[in-house]
């Protein structure tokens, strides 16, 4: 059953006890959807008659969702895609699972490895590039991060591709000069090419942390978009809603597992519908 499952099946009993309502918050808290929305939830749902409460709970959750568009989005003649967050959260498979996407769908994409901190990195980003058919730009080993982006940038520039994605070093949200660099990094790209997308990544099965890195990670480059991962086990990305509520950042890819391919353009509607019937 899904995560709203049960709260529908009480809904629609003629009456809803104190304990019910106890028992449905409990359930949704232990989600990671948060206290805040939650409560809000919990409390426009009680509101619903018991007939309504498929299509009120629907509706509930559909106005949580950010109006803003999933697109990616892409300018002419060259876009930069700046891909950020946190160590192991899949970064640098989302990137290339974008890359992938992206020249899919008629793209001339470029991938840049941003990554200096360890060659296993850069490697790692090399080796989807050759399997995707993508080039991949990188710099030496403890080469500051900035650079490479900017050469990466020119040499999408400068070879007529139309998107360059950027895997990035994870960072911890609390360190401030990591945070600064990653700044740095942005304002550099910009000076060759617009960075029309900056996509946080996290990962489903963080839980409440992820409210913090998305907030610190904001307010350095301004994110533009969430790429949610590891969606392809048990976690349900409640966090990654409670985000996008809060921060009004749209959850635009979700990553489903390790493989090129399991990568899903965000289906708010489906999703809504996955988390009321499972
Ligand atoms: N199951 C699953 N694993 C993933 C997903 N995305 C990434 N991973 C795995 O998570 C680990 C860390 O990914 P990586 O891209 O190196 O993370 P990074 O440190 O943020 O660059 C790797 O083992 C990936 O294969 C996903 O959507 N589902
Ligand atoms: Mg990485």
């Amino acid at each position: 059953m899904g995560l709203f499952g049960k709260l529908v099946a009480k809904l629609s009993r003629s009456s809803v006890s104190a304990l019910d309502w106890d028992e449905a918050r409990r359930e949704l808290l232990a989600s990671d959807l948060g206290p805040a929305l939650v409560d809000e939830v919990i409390e426009s749902a009680k509101k619903l008659r018991p007939e309504d409460a498929y299509t009120g709970l629907t509706s509930i959750l559909q106005g949580i969702l950010a109006p803003a568009s999933r697109e990616i989005e892409l300018e002419k003649p060259l876009s930069a895609i700046l891909v950020v967050g946190i160590n192991g959260t899949g970064k640098t498979t989302s990137s290339a699972k974008l890359a992938h996407v992206l020249k899919n769908s008629g793209h001339s994409v470029a991938l840049g490895a941003a990554d200096t901190f360890r060659a296993a990195a850069v490697e790692q980003l090399q080796t989807w590039g050759e399997r995707i058919g993508v080039d991949v730009i990188t710099g030496k080993e403890q080469s500051e991060p900035a650079s490479v982006a900017f050469d990466a940038a020119t040499f999408a520039r400068d070879n007529n591709r139309d998107v360059l994605i950027i895997d990035t070093a994870g960072r911890l949200h609390n360190k401030s000069d990591l945070m600064n660099e990653l700044g740095k990094v942005k304002r550099v790209v910009e000076k060759v090419a617009p960075v029309t997308e900056v996509l946080l990544v996290i990962d489903a099965t963080t839980g409440q942390n992820a409210m913090t890195q998305a907030k610190v990670f904001n307010e350095v480059v301004a994110v533009s978009g969430l790429i949610v991962t590891k969606m392809d086990g048990s976690a349900k990305g409640g966090i990654a809603l409670a985000i996008e509520r809060e921060l009004g950042i749209p959850i635009k890819y979700i990553g489903v597992g390790e493989s090129i391919g399991d990568f899903q353009a965000f289906d708010g509607q489906a999703y809504i519908q996955s988390l009321l019937e499972g």
